[in-house]
Order: structure tokens, then sequence, then C-alpha cells
């Protein structure tokens, strides 16, 4: 069935580590091996082999608007003839960072980078640098790329391969990164108990998605914004997968806090490998060459990559997210009713276009709920969903991405297919 597939990754496997180029998509996690992909339409990918599947990655969430959205691809193809990289300023990196700026006030300035990794690791670097302190907190599950201080104890990728912490890092690197469970602000605030005055920032995702969907609990997020204003210290949001998918305007916008700094990432760059990081004005100021703070790139504010950021953002702002927010959660409800009437104990919670599955009885709060999770259940669901041409994430520890371009013909195989499921 997946012959071309499992033939491109033994060929892989001889030349590229794991044979994939970021681990997760290995699907060791799901005792399964990669699709490899040929091309992808709407919300349809169509594999080496010429299967199609409904598509709820949607390159872990990038992909918001559906793959190949016609005006996204008009851009890029005008974009390639003016040229791939200049290594200058180009008009359209000012439009997008305006485009950022219009939609999150709270970020008063922004600077591109190449990847969420980059602008969460730079927006760190930043943070310390503006508050002459080292220490952060930084919150089990969450996941913010792959840069040292962040992998004490990553969602995402680390979490499914339950490595706490990896080889390479430095002791001495995540000895100033706190833990703390999400949703606890008892335990943030036990951080600056402890270690308020040498404390430089708390790094959030506002809505947790690297490890399932797990949203902030009531008052969370504002409490975060409190403790950090009393102690000195930054509030981050990462709003690599939250940024443009939970609302125009990100999580800072649904949720009415205003962060001092925030990463972007995925969605801002239409496919194309883009990160971003930004703020108020007298912290990114400090950034070189007009300040101290030293970063920089070689294919930061690339030219396509800005030519498929702002299509895909002038596209967004036109269509109607509280529509694709109702459409999902109807989905996810009745996803969860399904399975659950096929005899299996499973969550299926959702916010904007985002939603979850984990094989519980309980709802799910953090990291230490979902590891708890019934895992052989999710591998079970997940091969027999792909074999009948649905394309969830290939671990427990994401997050299940809807688009503008599933319709409800779409939803409803998906639905038929689970179904088909059995526990
Ligand atoms: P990248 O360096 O992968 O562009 O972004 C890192 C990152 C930062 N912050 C958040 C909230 C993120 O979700 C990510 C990356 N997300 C994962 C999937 N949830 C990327 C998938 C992968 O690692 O292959």
């Amino acid at each position: 069935m997946d012959d071309t597939s499992k033939r491109l990754f033994t060929q892989a496997r001889q030349v590229i580590p794991g044979g994939v180029n970021s681990p997760v998509r290995a699907c060791r996690n799901v005792d399964s091996s990669p699709l490899f992909i040929a091309k992808a339409a709407g919300c349809r990918l169509t594999d080496a082999d010429d299967r199609e599947y409904i598509d709820f990655v949607l390159s872990w969430g990038a992909m918001l608007l559906g793959h190949a959205e016609p005006s996204v691809s008009a851009a890029l193809r005008a974009a390639v003839d003016r040229g791939t990289s200049y290594g200058a300023p180009c008009r359209d990196e000012v439009a997008l960072a305006e485009e950022i700026h219009a939609a999150l006030p709270g970020v008063e300035m922004v600077r591109m980078v190449n990847s969420g990794t980059e602008a969460a690791m730079s927006a760190l670097r930043l943070a310390r640098a503006v508050t002459g302190r080292d220490k952060i907190v930084k919150f089990i599950g969450c996941y913010h790329g792959h840069a040292d201080p962040f992998l004490a104890a990553a969602g995402s990728g680390v979490s499914t391969f339950s490595i706490p912490g990896t080889p390479g890092v430095p002791a001495a690197v995540t000895a100033d990164t706190m833990l703390v469970p999400y949703n606890d602000i008892r335990a943030a605030e036990a951080c600056f108990v402890t270690h308020g005055g040498q404390t430089a920032a708390v790094i959030a995702e506002p809505v947790a998605g690297n490890m399932g969907l797990v949203p902030p609990v009531p008052g969370f997020l504002e409490a975060l914004r409190s403790l950090t204003r009393t102690h000195g210290a930054l509030l981050i949001f990462d709003e690599v997968i939250t940024g443009f998918r939970v609302a125009y305007g990100g999580a800072q916008t649904r949720f009415g806090i205003d962060p001092d700094l925030t990463v972007l990432g995925k969605i801002i760059g239409g496919g194309l490998p883009v990160g971003a990081f930004g703020g108020k004005k007298r912290y990114m100021e400090q950034l070189a060459p007009e300040g101290q703070v030293y970063q920089a790139g070689t294919l930061s504010g690339n030219p396509l990559a800005m030519a498929a950021g702002l299509a895909t953002l002038r596209k967004l702002k036109t269509l109607n997210y509280n529509a694709i927010e109702e459409r999902t959660r109807a989905f996810a409800a009745e996803l969860g009713q399904i399975m659950r009437s096929r005899g299996a104990a499973v969550q299926t919670p959702s916010l904007a276009s985002m939603f979850g599955i984990f094989f519980s009885e309980k709802k799910i709060r953090n990291l230490e709920d979902i590891k708890q999770c019934n895992q052989a259940l999710f591998t079970s669901f997940y091969n027999q969903m792909r074999a009948q041409g649905i394309y969830i994430a290939p671990s427990a520890f994401e997050t299940g991405m809807v688009s503008f371009a599933h319709t409800d013909g779409d939803f409803a195989k998906t639905l038929d297919a689970a179904r088909a499921v059995r526990f």
C-alpha cells in the first residue's frame, strides 16, 4: 500500500538521520513509518503512492488556509520571477511587519527570522539582555523549539520520545531554566519567591499545542501577566501555533493579555520558512544595529517567504474565524461521541481551529495528565485512520489542526472513518 514511501524511507535512512529532517515525522511513536508526500492542495495530501489523505496536520499548523491556496501560490510565483534572495531589505518585509503590528497591536516592532526556534531563542536573549537577569520560567510540556535553554523538558518531539532534556545541552545552560507544570500558577509564583530577582522572563504557549491541545485554565494567563509585572520579568507569549490561528490577532487578542514579547512562526510564512519575534519598542530597539543585543540571519526577511506570508495574512483577514471555530467544535465533539460509543474513554477538546484527541477518562490540564493517557489506543486509532485516508499527527503530544479548506464532506468522511475504527 505504501510501497513507494517505504522504499523512499529506506533510501532516506542511508543519508538522513532517522530518514527524516525532523524527528516527529518518523512516526516511531505510533509504530509506523512516514508517508512521503508528492503534492498537496486544499486540505488534501497525496502520497508517493498516489493515495489521498485528509490532512489534520497542515504542516504542524502552518497551512491554516489549506495547501496551495491560489492567492498564496500566485504571490509566490510572481515573487520567484523577481529573484529568490537579496540579502538586503525589500518592500514586503516592511509590509509584513506592518501587517503583524496591525493584527497584534502589542507587537510594536518585529524582527523576521527563519524558524520558530530562532524566534524563541532570540526573544529569550533579548529578555535576558533587557532585564540583566539569566533565569527563565518554562512550562513542562510547552515546546519553544530546540534551542538549548528550552530543552530541559520540552513537549512536542522531545516529550514524544520522553527525553528529559537531551544530550549535547550543557547542564549550565538549563540550570537557569525553571520548569513548572502548565496551568500551575502557584508553582510559577514559587519560582519568583526563590528567584524573583534573577528571573528574566516567563515563556508560555498561551494555548498549549505541543502536548496535545491544553487550553489555559481561567485566570492562568492573567496571573502570569501580573506575576511578571510584579517582579520586573518579561512575559513572552510563544504564539508560533496560536498566532493568527486562535484569532486573527492571536491568543493575546483573544484573551486580552499584553505580553512584553511575542514569538511567531508557521502561519506567518504561508508554508515558507519564517519565524518572527516582536514586542514593545523599548525592548526591540535594544537589538543590533539599533542596540547592543546581537541577532542576525542571512535569509531573514527572504522575499519569497515575505510574499507567501503577506498573501496568507491578507487572505486570512477576510475570513470568518467564528465559523471555523464552530465547525471545529462540532467536528471534535462528534468525533469524541463516536469513539465513546465504541467503548473508548476519550477527550476531544477544541479551541478555535485546534482539537485534541486524548484517550483518557479525565480532562487534561498538563503533561502529567497526558502521560496517563492510553498510548496503545492512540497508536491503534492513528493507524486505522491513516489506513482509511485520514492523516492525523503521528503523536499523542501533537494537536489536530483544521484549515479553512476543510469542507463538511471532509469532516463527514473523517467521522465515517472513526465509526469504522475497532478499539
Ligand atoms: P520551528 O523551529 O519548528 O519552526 O518552531 C519551533 C516551535 C516553537 N514554538 C512552538 C509553540 C512550536 O509549536 C514550535 C514547533 N512546533 C512543532 C510541532 N508542534 C514542529 C514540528 C516539528 O518539530 O517537526
